[in-house]
């Protein structure tokens, strides 16, 4: 007998578990994230057994979820996750609402006790049903394994729903929760003999033929109706001033084609640094990156010149706070909203029309009944020439400061990353200087960071197992806060052997405090905000294996990130930086570009 049958065949727990574990693996699943204990021993046999299945085993099995949601995010796949039962079920909550709130597919399974060990002081058991509340998409209790035909087919069904489920737009995390009675290991359980050969319903045992699933969710593509597409087209077309603002998202089909509605409208494109625009081959003519520093200028700020008409949005709502306060001052202008997963990510209430359609059809759509525009209106010229005016004056004013500067990091990723990596951002200061200072590459390079909850806990795990899904270089760069609030994370590229690097931005505490109205009340600030550590990573680095380095200036920051992305392993390279200066620093950056778009005179006024 093969290895991999013993557990299928010989006793009736295994038999269940094993056909759904087949039957997520007949879905589509290719990798599931471990979590070490005994309640679970069954799942963790069962995919163990699974040779279409890669194990990643985690320790820590909060780490481990952010693993599994990086692993996700980078694949652009259904990964599940595994854990015995209570608080271990407990510490993937972080990552079920991140999942939720980003939009990411896991399948999380979590063991438990059977009904006659719950509520009466069983050790290790918790209340685990629907544990993650609203945050899980769907929730099914399990009943405890049998093998009969009928409950093999359901088993099946569970696991073709759950990756179903999970994948559907919106995309997002399932749970399922899983008794298990004693014995939990292989050999046969008295009194529970197995189906006779004979009698087994083949498709409930072995599957349906030629591997097909059990059962598909298929989803049709949400696209409006021409009647839609027809008046919102005739609107359009009779409105100059529009702007096309892209938020987080993850489709890459996208960027192609709000390039080719922005041509058609010639409307420009605010491009998150989440959006997918901001870096890649396609055509970023009318894409504009930079607006997060120019929307602070007087002429954004209170000055009409740039008053919108119209706002088409696709995405979740934009990083940059400058956007935001831009939006809200033209309060009662048609705007409309694409959300492709029925979301309603409208903070501002302005949106007039929220559509639950694809993005990239809609926009197709739309293109399509629209006619060729031939010039360029004086309206986009002025957008175009402030972005133009900024990018300029953003690069001169980085390339002359004297001493390292966080934005700077940010802003050289554009040049020093290799075509096909992957930039993965903290939350906290690293996106929003993203957004600031990234000004867009034709280079391949994917821009993450968990901006579902914005937490600044699992970073180093979700980037970890970005790392983890092999599609080239990856980088984070994160906050020295959030470096240590997931150390425990970094075990995964020892125990994975993982290619890569991590840029510590050291600031010693939380530097976006330095930045909110906090800052103008010192007494007590540097006790409840700034919380500075002092704490020297190297050792602790040197625990995970890997390769440490502090810099001291720019030149040996930039041949520091070029001889890691060289380097195989965990490398960590540590920027250390001041909060106060880090604050006068952007103020300097914004000063240069305020004095950039005065020096454009009328060529950067949208008429
Ligand atoms: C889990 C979690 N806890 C607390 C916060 C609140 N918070 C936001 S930013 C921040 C400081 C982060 O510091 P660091 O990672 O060093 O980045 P920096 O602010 O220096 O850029 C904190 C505590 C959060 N977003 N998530």
């Amino acid at each position: 007998m093969a290895d991999e049958t013993w557990l299928k065949i010989e006793n009736p727990m295994f038999a269940f578990v094993s056909a759904f574990v087949d039957e997520l693996a007949r879905s589509g699943l290719t990798d599931v994230v471990v979590c070490p204990g005994s309640r679970s021993t069954p799942l963790a046999y069962g995919f163990a057994g699974n040779s279409k299945i890669k194990i990643w085993m985690e320790y820590d099995e909060r780490s481990a979820g952010f693993f599994a949601l990086g692993l996700a995010k980078a694949t652009r796949r259904t990964v599940a996750l595994v854990c015995t039962s209570g608080t271990a079920a407990a510490n993937f909550m972080p990552a079920v609402v991140e999942a939720k709130m980003g939009r990411v597919p896991l399948i999380v399974i979590t063991a438990d006790r059977p009904a006659e060990l719950r509520d009466n002081g069983a050790p290790q058991a918790i209340d685990q049903l629907k544990l993650y509340g609203s945050y899980a998409k769907w929730y099914a209790e399990m009943p405890l394994p049998e093998a009969s035909n009928e409950m093999l087919r359901f088993a099946r069904t569970q696991a073709g729903r759950a990756f179903g489920v999970a994948n559907a737009a919106p995309a997002g995390p399932v749970h399922i929760n899983q008794p298990f009675r004693e014995p939990l290991t292989p050999p046969p359980i008295a009194g529970q003999p197995l189906l006779p050969e004979s009698q087994r319903d083949p498709v409930a045992w072995a599957g349906r033929p030629n591997g097909q699933p059990y059962v598909e969710l298929k989803q049709a593509p949400r696209r409006l109706h021409p009647a839609e597409i027809g008046p919102l087209s005739l609107t359009l077309k009779g409105i100059e001033k529009g702007l096309i603002i892209v938020g987080p998202q993850d489709d890459p089909s996208l960027a192609l084609a709000v390039a080719g509605l922005a041509k058609k409208l010639g409307y420009p494109v605010l491009a998150d640094p989440l959006s997918g625009l901001r870096a890649g081959p396609h055509d970023r003519e009318y894409f504009i990156s930079t607006y997060d520093a120019f929307l602070r200028d007087g002429r954004f700020t209170t000055g009409d010149d740039f008053a919108p008409e119209v706002i088409l949005r696709f995405g979740a709502m934009p990083t940059a706070k400058p956007l935001l306060l831009f939006l809200k001052r033209f309060p009662n202008l048609p705007q409309f909203l694409v959300d492709g997963g029925d979301g309603w990510n409208e903070p501002t209430q302005l949106a007039q029309t929220v559509y639950h359609a694809d993005p990239a059809l809609f926009c197709q759509d739309l293109a399509a009944s629209l006619p060729p525009k031939s010039f360029k209106s004086g309206w986009l010229r002025g957008w175009l020439e402030c972005a133009h005016a900024t990018a300029a004056a953003l690069e001169n004013a980085l390339s002359n400061l004297p001493e390292l500067f966080e934005g700077r990091v940010l802003a050289s990723m554009a040049d020093l990353l290799p075509d096909g990596s992957t930039l993965f951002v903290g939350n906290s200061m690293p996106v929003r200087d993203l957004d600031s200072f990234f000004a867009g590459s034709p280079k391949n390079i994917r821009l993450l960071c968990n901006r579902g909850a914005n937490g600044i806990d699992g970073v180093v795990s979700s980037a970890l197992g970005v790392a983890a899904a092999g599609q080239g270089p990856l980088v984070l760069v994160i906050g020295d806060l959030s470096t240590y609030h997931d150390l425990n994370g970094l075990l995964a590229a020892k125990l994975h052997q993982l290619n890569a690097t991590i840029v510590i931005l050291n600031n010693d505490g939380g530097g976006i405090f330095s930045f909110l109205p906090q800052a103008g009340f010192p007494h007590n600030f540097e006790q409840l905000f700034g919380t500075p550590h002092g704490l020297d990573f190297e050792p602790v680095m040197q625990m995970y294996g890997a390769k440490f380095d502090r810099i001291h200036d720019w030149p040996g920051f930039e041949s520091a990130l070029q001889t890691a992305l060289q380097q195989d392993g965990l490398k960590v390279i540590e920027v250390p930086t001041n909060r106060e200066h880090n604050v006068t620093m952007h103020r300097q950056m914004w000063a240069a570009v305020y004095q950039a778009l005065a020096a454009t005179g009328d060529k950067a006024v949208a008429r």
